[in-house]
C-alpha cells in the first residue's frame, strides 16, 4: 500500500474507533476539555512515552511478534540503558544486596533453523531489591543489576543475580492519575528484561516473569503472556529462571497481511 494510502487508512480508523466510544458514552464537553487538559499535561510533563507504555506499546509488541514470529517479544520499559559492561558470571550490585535470594538467568539462544546463536548479545537488566532502577534512580550505580551476558558456541548463557520485586511504575504524573481515576493500580510484577541481538538477526526485547508472584495476573502495563512467566524452580536456594529465545533473521519478517 502507498505510504500516503496507508496513513491515512490507519488514521482514519483510529479516528472512527475513538469517535465510535465516544458516541457510546455521550461524552460530554466537561469531559472533553478534562481530557484535553490531560493530554496538555501529560506532553508537559514528559509522561508521554509512560502513558503510552501503559495504552498502546504491548499492541505494538504483539503486532510485531506475529509478523516476525520466533519467541515472543515484550515491552522494553523506560529503564533500559545502552552501556552496560559484559558481564560473565554474576551481575554487579551492592555488597548488602548479596544475602538476597539468588537467580540464576540462563538459556539458550538458536535462530529459527534451530542452530545455535553464538556470540550473540542478550542485554539484561532488573530492578533492585527495593523496586528501583540503577542509572535512572538515585543512589544507585548505573552499571548494577544490569549486563551484556555473550553467548557461548552452543548458543548458551549463563549469568547469577538477585531476585527483582514487584515494581511500581512512576505514579505521580498524568499517566498515575489516570491509574487511579480509572481504579486501576500502577504495579507491575517482579520481572527480568532481555534485550537480544546479534549481526544480522532481528533485535529482541523480552521479560521474564515468576511464577506466582504477586501482579503476575495483573500487570498494569499488560504485558504478561503464559510464554514468559517462568516455572517455579529452585536448585540449592538459587531461582533458576531458564529462558530459551528464538530468534529470526533481520531479513525473516513476515509480510505483513
Ligand atoms: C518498567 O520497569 C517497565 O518494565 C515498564 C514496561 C514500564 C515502566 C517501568
Ligand atoms: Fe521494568
Amino acid at each position: 500500500m502507498a505510504y500516503e494510502a496507508r496513513i491515512n487508512a490507519v488514521v482514519s480508523d483510529i479516528v472512527d474507533g475513538v469517535r465510535a466510544a465516544l458516541f457510546k458514552h455521550d461524552v460530554t464537553f466537561d469531559e472533553y476539555r478534562v481530557a484535553l487538559a490531560f493530554l496538555l499535561d501529560a506532553f508537559e510533563k514528559n509522561d508521554v512515552p509512560l502513558l503510552m507504555d501503559v495504552l498502546f506499546n504491548t499492541t505494538i509488541v504483539k503486532i510485531e511478534g506475529k509478523l516476525m514470529g520466533g519467541s515472543k517479544p515484550s515491552l522494553e520499559g523506560p529503564y533500559y540503558l545502552e552501556n552496560a559492561a559484559v558481564v560473565t558470571d554474576r551481575l554487579p550490585m551492592r555488597d548488602e544486596d548479596q544475602h538476597h535470594t539468588a537467580m540464576q538467568l540462563r538459556g539458550r539462544v538458536t535462530g529459527m533453523d534451530g542452530r545455535p546463536l553464538a556470540r550473540a548479545t542478550i542485554d539484561v537488566w532488573h530492578s533492585t531489591p527495593e523496586g528501583r532502577y540503577s542509572g535512572i534512580h538515585d543512589g544507585i550505580p548505573p552499571h548494577y543489576y544490569r549486563g551484556k551476558i555473550v553467548t557461548d558456541a552452543d548458543g548458551r548463557y549463563n549469568v547469577r543475580s538477585i531476585m527483582p520485586i514487584p515494581y511500581q511504575i512512576p505514579n505521580e504524573g498524568p499517566t498515575g492519575a489516570l491509574l487511579t481515576a480509572m481504579g486501576r493500580h500502577s504495579w507491575r510484577p517482579a520481572h527480568v528484561h532481555y534485550k537480544i541481538s546479534a549481526p544480522g538477526m532481528h533485535t529482541h526485547i523480552s521479560q521474564a516473569y515468576f511464577e506466582g508472584g504477586a501482579y503476575v495476573e495483573d500487570d498494569c502495563c499488560e504485558d504478561v503472556c503464559e510464554e514468559h512467566v517462568v516455572a517455579e524452580k529452585v536448585e540449592d536456594g538459587v531461582r533458576i529462571v531458564e529462558v530459551d529465545f528464538v530468534i529470526p533473521k533481520a531479513t525473516e519478517k513476515a509480510q505483513a497481511a
